[in-house]
């Protein structure tokens, strides 16, 4: 009688601990982060942000930090149409800090150019998916 009841408690306990582990690791997994584009290059020219975001895991809710000298460039976040032509006309939003941070809520692929004379063809752009 005795060690089937402990036997149900220690059940009870194991699936209270192991309920834990997986709100912990749900909480972790959520945890908005901010990631830097460009690691410790910033936003620059000469970067390979393509590789740079295919290696890179950016969730909804994490802030996406642009690093940069605001005299010589800007970020542009554009359609995807402008992205490919690299049109600088009519971005949905425009950055120009130098230390901006870019957060979004949804999952899906966004980008961003810089906007300043040609640097956008040059390279400085980036497409990120954002996704859970
Ligand atoms: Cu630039």
């Amino acid at each position: 009688m005795d060690r089937s009841r402990n036997q149900s408690r220690s059940c009870i306990a194991a699936s209270t601990l192991v309920m834990l582990l997986c709100v912990a690791l749900v909480i972790q997994s959520a945890a908005a982060v901010t990631v830097t584009v460009g690691g410790s290059s910033g936003w620059t020219l000469g970067y390979n942000y393509k590789s740079w975001a295919s290696a890179t895991r950016v969730k909804p809710w994490d802030s996406l930090f642009f690093k940069y000298d605001p005299r010589l460039h800007n970020v542009l976040l554009v359609s995807k149409a402008d992205f490919d032509a690299c049109r600088t006309r009519a971005p949905w939003a425009k950055y120009s800090s130098g230390k901006d941070y870019v957060k979004f809520t949804k999952s899906g692929t966004y980008y961003l150019i810089c906007g300043v004379a040609r640097h956008c063809a040059a390279g400085v752009k980036v497409a990120v998916t954002v996704k859970w």
